[in-house]
């Protein structure tokens, strides 16, 4: 029998920085959900890409002084780029789009094509205001204290001759999608999409732009390119084939069965694209599930709120799987969560050291200790088994209902109810007693593998969030693949009966907290500004400057001034010489007089406080703190430094 398709997809990225944490959640949350419908049996088509074109990468590339092209090529296939990123968190998508991709330009020129020949594209003149990081136009009425409603920043006034699409045609259709029909989800987003933007009256969107070159052009009116976000939206169905030859799995995989989107992007997603894809007259996908965001002390994570985590340090501290683990085990995945490192640094510990990690090591060290690795077929059932074994029996209902919700946070909290079952169960049942006595080899039997199969149906469902450390658990406990399908999951007394152990490293290592966040702030404190380059200068120019040994015949303070001393040195020309130095906050007069110090002395005087300064005196600055360039007293006045 040929396997149901399924095809999801995550937002395509723009490569305009690089990727943080927030991104690597929107792709993690959809890896495991494609990896659990594999885990069903169904055929997934997991898509994900890059959204290359646009003003902002035009902008971007300008300012790097190298072409677009260079420009996307380098963030999203040079080192720690996002395909290194998504092979870094074992992201198991089957198709990467990218815009730039030939065969998507040409389909997005005939869909373009198609729509203006409809007559739902037509051209028009616009007047708005543009917010150039979201690729955004918005009227004055949408604005939100005068910056972009999406991301807070400036607008600024455009007007251009631009093709519009007949968006306020579909405003009713779009209406019934949102509010008779589950295609959005959270129910909660239905709500806003349909007071912010469907009841104020929908406007026709500007589809094309003639300010910037970077984009799709529009074939039959050279100076327009296509709007990005038509662009983009339609990768979803490119990627599959769609008006092109490149791939020919459109008739199997369209509609999408999700699109998993990022909260601020739903309203593309449920308004704009589905209107298109009606302009089309093609299938409407099956689901847009707008997930929330992570949040760093209440801000969204962006890099030009220079507010970021790197992925990349945290996988490599702790671990790819326990990066995964706690995006998704952490937070509700339709609500924002807001990142720190301690609840990093604690979920890992509880969870995945304390819990799941020791589970699993010390069953398998008593396997070894008790029974060689190897249990014996004989074995006898005891009073806490049974109800180990019905929460292990019922788990993977509940957790096929979190996961067909779309609330992986809930399908992690069951799996760790049984794993916290099981550690309790080894307190109940006590088997470094039970192994006391010869006589009980039975029982103790029973328990040890009471607590493998529990460990084999818990990872069986970890899988699609912990892939590389599930294999490692199997292998431990003895599990072959084919009994950690998704039937498997839901028997208890699959292993078999003589099943055999072995001892594996740690899965999970403890963390110190308080050493570790010591470290990542150390890691990541700010870093000092630059020292601003000082270009270099020829030894004729720096022989120009005439340093002098000077010796402080007077020392004193400067009316009026906190900051000012005034010094009279010998110079060495018998004349003597009034310097004026703002060093009073570091130097009393008194400690200087008689000291030898050194002073450019060719400088044109200058007046400051109402007094001549002829020259300066040299000293030395860094971290708030001064010195005097002092000289030993044996070196003359008048001596020239060279
Ligand atoms: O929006 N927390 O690209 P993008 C959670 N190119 N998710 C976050 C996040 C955060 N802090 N920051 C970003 C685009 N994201 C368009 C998409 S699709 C046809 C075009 C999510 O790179 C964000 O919500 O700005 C979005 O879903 C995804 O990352 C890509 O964002």
């Amino acid at each position: 029998m040929s396997k149901t398709p399924f095809y999801i997809t995550t937002p395509i990225y723009y490569p305009s920085d690089k990727l943080h944490i927030g991104h690597t959640y929107c792709t993690v949350a959809t890896d495991a959900i494609a990896r659990y419908k594999r885990l069903r049996g169904y055929d997934v088509m997991f898509l994900t890409g890059t959204d290359e074109h646009g003003q902002k990468i035009e902008d971007k590339a300008k300012a790097k002084g190298v072409t677009p092209q260079q420009f996307v090529d380098n963030i999203v296939a040079g080192p720690k780029g996002i395909l290194d990123l998504w092979k870094l968190m074992n992201i198991s998508n089957d198709r990467f789009i990218r815009t730039t991709d030939g065969y998507h330009m040409e389909a997005v020129q005939k869909i373009f094509k198609k729509m203006y020949d409809k007559g739902d594209i037509y051209k028009g003149k616009y007047t708005g205001m543009y917010c150039t990081p979201c690729e955004s136009f918005w009227t004055e009425s949408q604005l939100v204290n005068g910056m972009c409603p999406d991301c807070g920043r400036e607008v600024r006034a455009a007007e251009e001759e631009a093709y519009f699409f007949r968006l306020s045609k579909y405003a009713e259709p779009v209406r019934r999608l949102l509010t008779e029909t589950d295609f959005l989800e959270p129910k909660s987003r239905v709500n806003e999409m349909v007071h912010n933007f469907i009841d104020p009256g929908l406007e026709d969107l500007c589809v094309s732009r003639t300010s910037f070159t970077w984009g799709v052009p529009v074939d039959f009116d050279p100076g327009h390119v296509v709007y990005v976000w038509v662009d983009a939206l339609f990768n979803y169905t490119t990627a599959l084939g769609f008006m092109n030859e490149q791939y020919q799995d459109f008739e199997k995989y369209w509609p999408a069965d999700v699109h998993i989107v990022g909260k601020e992007i739903v309203r593309f997603h449920s308004i704009i694209w589905p209107a298109m894809l009606m302009s089309m007259e093609m299938p409407l996908p099956k689901k847009v599930f707008g997930h929330g965001w992570l949040v760093l002390n209440g801000e969204k994570m962006s890099k030009s709120r220079g507010n970021i985590v790197d992925p990349y340090q945290l996988a490599e501290r702790y671990g790819v799987d326990a990066l995964r683990f706690f995006l998704l085990r952490t937070f509700p995945f339709g609500s924002d969560g807001n990142f720190s490192n301690e609840l990093l640094i604690s979920t890992i510990n509880t969870d995945l050291a304390n819990d799941l990690g020791n589970l699993v090591s010390r069953t398998v060290a008593m396997v070894i200790k008790y029974f060689g690795g190897q249990l014996p077929a004989e074995k006898v059932a005891g009073e806490p088994d049974e109800e180990l074994k019905a929460l292990a029996l019922e788990l993977r209902s509940k957790y096929e209902k979190a996961m067909e919700a779309f609330a992986p946070h809930t399908a992690l909290a069951e799996v760790f109810k049984l794993v916290s079952r099981a550690n309790k169960y080894i307190d109940e049942t006590a088997p470094w007693v039970l192994a006391k006595d010869e006589a009980n080899k039975p029982r103790l039997a029973a328990v040890m593998y009471n607590l493998l199969e529990s460990i084999r149906m818990a990872s069986s469902l970890l899988r699609p969030f912990i892939p590389a450390s599930c294999e490692k658990i199997f292998a431990q406990i003895g599990a072959p693949e084919s009994l950690t399908d998704w039937e498997n999951a839901g028997i208890f007394g699959a292993l078999p009966a003589d099943v055999q152990v072995t001892k594996g490293e740690t899965l999970f290592p403890r963390i110190d907290m308080a050493k570790e966040l010591a470290e990542l702030e150390a890691l990541n404190a700010p870093q000092e500004p630059a020292a601003p380059e000082i270009p270099p200068i020829s030894i004729d120019e720096f022989s120009k400057v005439q340093m002098t040994v000077c010796k402080v015949l007077a020392c004193e303070n400067v009316k009026k001034s906190e900051k000012l001393l005034k010094f009279t040195l010998d110079d060495g020309s018998g004349k003597p010489r009034q310097i004026l130095s703002g060093i009073a906050k570091y130097y009393k007069p008194e400690e200087l007089l008689g000291k030898t110090l050194v002073a450019v002395t060719n400088l044109p005087p200058r007046k400051m406080m109402g007094q001549e300064s002829n020259g300066m005196i040299l000293s030395a600055e860094k971290d708030g703190k001064l010195n005097l360039l002092m000289l030993e007293d044996s070196i003359p006045a008048g001596a020239q430094l060279c």
